[in-house]
């Protein structure tokens, strides 16, 4: 296998870079320059037609033409846990993973990025994630693609909305404090 995936600085090709530094799964990281526009350039719209990163190539003779090409992070995610990150065995294990990426990737995103959504579901998520964090892992006893998903979302608070007072939130916060302490998410981060 080789994999080889395409981001830029501070994009969200951190997420799947940071599942893969974690689970030691060894790739190429090709760093687009999108200050100049590489990702609308053929060479990468050739990989992703809607020029957007984070995106994926895996070279295997295993795969049907040898190939496999994908974009949307949560895709990526999902599908390097399933192939290379040993999770997301059973129909019951992949719907879950499938129900955190999705969440972080659609509910939380647009509660965080959204302005006019902020306000009103910001809060409400933050109530029960605070919860549910407390209970451990998102899946299970370990670390999994679904605290990744969910957990690079939430470790983006103070670096995008530094003013947001997380003190009401004590288990946002431990996660937070906990997910900056990990080398493989200080090596994507630091470089990204
Ligand atoms: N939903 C997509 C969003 C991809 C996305 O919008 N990526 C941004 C960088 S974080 C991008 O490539 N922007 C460049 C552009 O839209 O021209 C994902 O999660 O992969």
């Amino acid at each position: 296998m080789a994999l080889t995936l395409y981001g830029g600085a501070r994009s969200r090709a951190s997420m799947p870079r940071w599942y893969m530094e974690e689970r030691g799964i060894p790739y190429t990281w090709q760093l687009l320059d999108m200050e100049a526009g590489e990702h609308r350039q053929e060479g990468f719209t050739a990989i992703n037609p809607f020029g957007k990163v984070p995106a994926l190539v895996d070279e295997d003779p295993a795969l049907p033409g040898g190939r496999l090409q994908l974009f949307e992070s949560g895709a990526i995610l999902l599908y390097l846990a399933e192939r290379y990150g040993g999770e997301c065995q059973t129909a019951a294990e992949r719907g879950l993973a499938q129900q955190w990426v999705l969440f972080a990737n659609a509910t939380l995103a647009t509660a965080l990025f959204v302005p006019s959504n902020r306000e009103r579901e910001f809060p409400r998520l933050m109530e029960v994630l605070d919860r549910k964090l407390g209970e451990g892992p998102l899946m299970g006893t370990t670390w999994s693609v679904a605290d990744c998903a969910v957990n690079a979302y939430l470790a983006y608070l103070p670096i995008f909305f530094p003013q947001i007072d997380l003190s009401p939130f004590p288990q946002v916060q431990a996660t937070i404090a906990a997910t900056q302490q990990r080398p493989a998410y200080q090596l994507v981060m630091g470089q990204r």
